[in-house]
């Protein structure tokens, strides 16, 4: 079943003459803004050398840190009256990142591309979507939501926690698809369990999982204990958000919808463009997005890619699930943290020394962070008064950094792990 069948079956030769012609498109609007301007210039790549589609690797890349230096929108290519929808996610540091749309990017990426999304995972407008991603700045509530009204299915956007709430509405409503991050699709299931919930009353088919790494494995344990199929769809905030790639029935590999996103798979070091099936890291370019286009963006996801026909019919190239990041991001309950914001605001407090260790763990299917840091002496000395007020500051400002809470620990002077090299201060136990 597809969406968009033209699109989603046209023959590689036909799409990739498309492409070119988007690219062209798309390229010509970001050489009238002043970063990329710069970037092409200082590159000595110049929009006429774009001739054909293999063309595309004679644009420079572009960088999380470039929209940390044109925060907040410095990279948009309309106008903010043009600009109908701002979304936000972790930057290396304080300032979030911003991606803006145009109300067309909503209604004809956006929403295209998940529709095919949904409809590859068996999805149809009659059926109950529960969408538990996060709504608000995080892309993965609005994105799966505008997707579900777009094939006229019935969204129950019920967004993230509230376990008891899920499981209620899920039976009272007769959900038929969930959408949330893996890991809690897996802890909803055990709270299913271990509560008396009348199983007749699940209607589950299927789950759209993402926002995180998962693997295989995990997707075997869901299906096999919630009876449900199971895709992988990824996307991330600076492409469009989910919907960049997703599972067909096959689920062998994720279809690239590339008449929007090209992907490209290159050596993170050399910056070299590698070949079909050569694991490195993702690189996409968007041709149709015109409020904030990327032009060979680095993700610093670890993949591979896939040429051959799926047996779907689908003629969109297929990435491998995700298999690592070339970076030091975190991804916790699908949200991404970087270490460098927790030491930024381990930084901000005097009372503290910057010496610090982020566990992450995942206890009943379900991330958990917990962060230990040293009390410089002084402070050390009135532990006892300080602690409560302290431990209340520290919390909230990384809450409201993080977005999600933290589990904090201080410590006593010169008591965790120095290193000579570089520093450990990550230890993720968590086992996908
Ligand atoms: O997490 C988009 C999304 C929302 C995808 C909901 C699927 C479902 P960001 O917050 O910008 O966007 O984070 C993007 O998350 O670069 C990957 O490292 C990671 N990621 C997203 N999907 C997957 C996946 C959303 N299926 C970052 N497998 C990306 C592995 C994923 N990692």
């Amino acid at each position: 079943m597809y969406w968009n069948k033209k699109m989603e079956t046209m023959p590689v030769k036909e799409r990739e003459k498309l492409q070119l012609k988007r690219l062209k498109w798309v390229v010509a609007r970001c050489a009238k803004n002043p970063f990329y301007k710069k970037r092409f210039k200082e590159a000595g790549f110049a929009p006429a050398q774009l001739k054909k589609i293999s063309d595309l690797s004679k644009i420079p890349f572009t960088y999380k840190t470039d929209l940390r230096d044109t925060y907040p929108f410095g990279m948009f290519t309309e106008p903010l009256q043009k600009i109908t929808e701002v979304h936000a996610s972790s930057g290396t540091t304080g300032k979030p990142i911003v991606v803006g749309y145009t109300k067309n990017d909503i209604e004809n990426v956006w929403a295209e591309v998940m529709a095919r999304a949904y409809t590859a995972a068996g999805a149809t407008s009659k059926d109950v979507i529960q969408n538990a991603y996060g709504y608000g700045l995080f892309t993965g509530g609005l994105g799966f939501h505008y997707g579900a009204l777009k094939i006229g299915a019935t969204v129950i956007p019920v967004a993230t926690g509230n376990t008891e709430r899920q499981i209620m509405l899920m039976q009272d409503f007769g959900t038929t698809v969930l959408c949330c991050t893996p890991s809690y699709s897996l802890y909803l299931y055990s709270v299913i369990e271990s509560s008396k919930t009348d199983m007749s009353k699940i209607k589950l088919k299927c789950g759209l999982f993402g926002a995180e790494p998962w693997s295989n494995n995990m997707r075997k344990e869901i299906e096999s204990r919630m009876h449900i199929k199971a895709y992988d769809m990824y996307g991330l905030s600076e492409v469009i958000g989910p919907g960049v790639a997703a599972e067909c029935e096959k689920q062998n590999g994720l279809h690239v919808y590339d008449d929007h996103f090209i992907p490209e798979i290159i050596d993170s070091k050399t910056g070299e463009v590698l070949g079909p099936e050569e694991e490195g890291e993702l690189v996409f370019t968007t041709i149709t997005k015109e409020g904030f286009p990327v032009l060979r963006y680095r993700t610093k996801d670890i993949s591979k890619l896939y040429v051959d026909k799926c047996a779907c019919g689908r003629t969109h190239p297929r990435i491998e699930r995700i298999s690592g990041r070339a970076d030091d991001m975190l991804i916790i309950r699908g949200i991404n943290v970087f270490p460098s914001q927790i030491e930024s605001v381990v930084l901000e407090m005097p009372e503290l020394e910057p010496f610090y260790q982020i566990t992450v763990d995942r206890v009943n299917n379900l991330d958990t962070l917990a962060v230990e840091i040293e009390l410089g002496q002084k402070a050390f000395e009135k532990k006892a008064e300080l602690e409560p007020a302290l431990k209340k500051r520290l919390s909230d400002r990384l809450e409201s950094v993080l977005q999600i809470k933290a589990d904090l620990t201080l410590a006593a002077p010169g008591t965790l792990p120095r290193s000579e090299g570089k520093a450990k201060r990550v230890i993720d136990k968590r086992k996908m």
